[in-house]
């Protein structure tokens, strides 16, 4: 299934004259306090952040399922649902996939229908937590850091593997989250576990293309919940040191413990040129996968203003692979994947708005209240408009999630999928 440039636009309605006003009022206003509008809609418009191909159906917990029909049920149909996301937002112009969930079967078709949608393959990830059924060797006691060397074999194998299949596929990148560790002190030994983990990424990076970079993840507990080997991002920095100038380390917004300060590991990592890859989601308690923006949305924005403060004076790092590590566990997946997109949209835009000249003179000052109200005055203008019109410009819907409802996509693809398709993941 394909929406249409005139479906979407048959849902702008008589909504685009109250956001023509509501746009231009807003770029009179930013303008004459300095702002560079044109430019902080070019910067909204071009950044693409990555879907996964596993959150494209219903989530779940240990307790249960609860099934939401018409999922895709295959990755054609998992790459089609992302094309209708990015139909609409025109800000996901991505797919991660993690292997084995999505492996291709036909490559060639796959590669082409993500060209019809206009989608590129960005990072591809392992998976190194699950046995799969046709395995030689388990991974209950460990992947890459496990003392059975058939199953760390086993394990780096697979990963150079999924390099192979990503080449295939035109991405450039691979993602390495390890869920090895323990449940239990002494259960196994921490140095061991470490050398062990260092020494299956080196291998791993050794298979690397030239024009391919490896990200590291890291997580502090989960499924371990006593120790996980890459517990943190200072574990994560110093195995991506040992392996090399293209391994990096990645940030998922979910993996830290309570009130980590994650603005200034991002700033860190991108000072040292570090920072490779990001996930986003938003939590309560802990890597809960919710919405992105729906529970902390200042401490989204905080973290976007590193970012971009990284992006405009830290050329040492790349460009970040951005995507979306969320769950869905009683909304359309398609609805909440929008609404994560909008609040990273919204959050960068704000962070576009900070006024880093008169910062950094309130910082030199020590005026400590001016800095706040610098970064509040941002955060706290309504951005929507620019938003809006970064989609507008490159044939977006002027509101996604409406045009979503009122084109009545889901029971487009519940006719077309049937109701009870189940997607691949967790
Ligand atoms: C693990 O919690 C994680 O964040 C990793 O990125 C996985 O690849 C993904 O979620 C899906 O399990
Ligand atoms: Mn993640």
């Amino acid at each position: 299934m394909q929406l249409t440039k005139d479906q979407i636009r048959s849902q702008d309605g008589n909504h685009l004259d109250r956001h023509n006003k509501d746009y231009d009022y807003l770029a009179d206003r930013l303008g004459e306090a300095g702002t560079d509008v044109e430019g902080v809609t070019d910067a909204l418009a071009a950044f693409q952040v990555a879907v996964p191909s596993w959150a494209l159906g219903a989530g779940g917990t240990r307790f249960g399922r609860f099934s939401f029909h018409g999922e895709p049920g295959s990755l054609e149909q998992k790459i089609d649902d992302v094309g209708i996301l990015h139909a609409l937002t025109q800000t996901a112009g991505a797919v991660s996939l993690h292997i084995p969930w999505d492996t291709p079967t036909d490559y060639a078709a796959v590669k082409q229908r993500a060209e019809n949608h206009g989608l590129v393959f960005d990072a591809i990830n392992s998976n190194t937590f699950q046995d799969q059924p046709d395995a030689e060797h388990s991974y209950k006691h460990g992947s890459l850091s496990a003392g059975d060397e058939g199953a760390r074999r086993q394990a780096i194998e697979h990963n150079l593997e999924v390099i192979e299949i990503g080449s295939k596929l035109g991405s450039k990148s691979l993602t390495v989250w390890l869920a090895d560790g323990t449940n239990f002190p002494g259960q196994r030994n921490f140095q061991r576990n470490l050398m062990q983990t260092e020494d299956s990424l080196k291998q791993i990076y050794a298979g690397l293309p030239a024009d391919w970079k490896l990200f590291i993840e890291y997580k502090p507990y989960e499924p371990n919940f006593y120790s996980t080997v890459i517990q943190d991002w200072g574990t994560s920095f110093m195995l991506a040191n040992a392996c090399g100038e293209r391994a990096y380390t990645l940030v998922d917004l979910g993996h830290h413990l309570p009130n980590s300060n994650i603005e200034q590991i991002v700033s860190t990592l991108m000072l040292k040129g570090k920072l490779g890859g990001f996930h986003f989601n938003d939590s309560k308690y802990g890597d809960d996968d919710l919405t992105v923006g729906s529970i902390k949305p200042y401490a989204l924005f905080l973290i976007f203003n590193e970012l971009v403060y990284g992006m405009q004076n830290n050329p040492q790092n790349p460009d970040l692979a951005w995507m979306i590590d969320a769950s869905h566990n009683i909304k359309d997946p398609l609805e909440d994947l929008i609404q994560s997109l909008e609040a990273i949209q919204e959050a960068y835009a704000k962070a576009l708005l900070v006024d880093q000249n008169r910062l950094a003179a309130a910082q030199r000052d020590h005026d400590v209240v001016a800095c706040q109200e610098i970064l509040q005055d941002a955060y706290r203008t309504d951005v929507r408009p620019l938003v809006q019109r970064a989609r507008l410009s490159r044939g977006g819907a002027l509101d996604p999630l409406r045009a979503y409802r009122g084109l009545d996509v889901r029971n487009l693809l519940i006719r077309e999928r049937g109701k009870h398709t189940v997607a691949t993941g967790l």
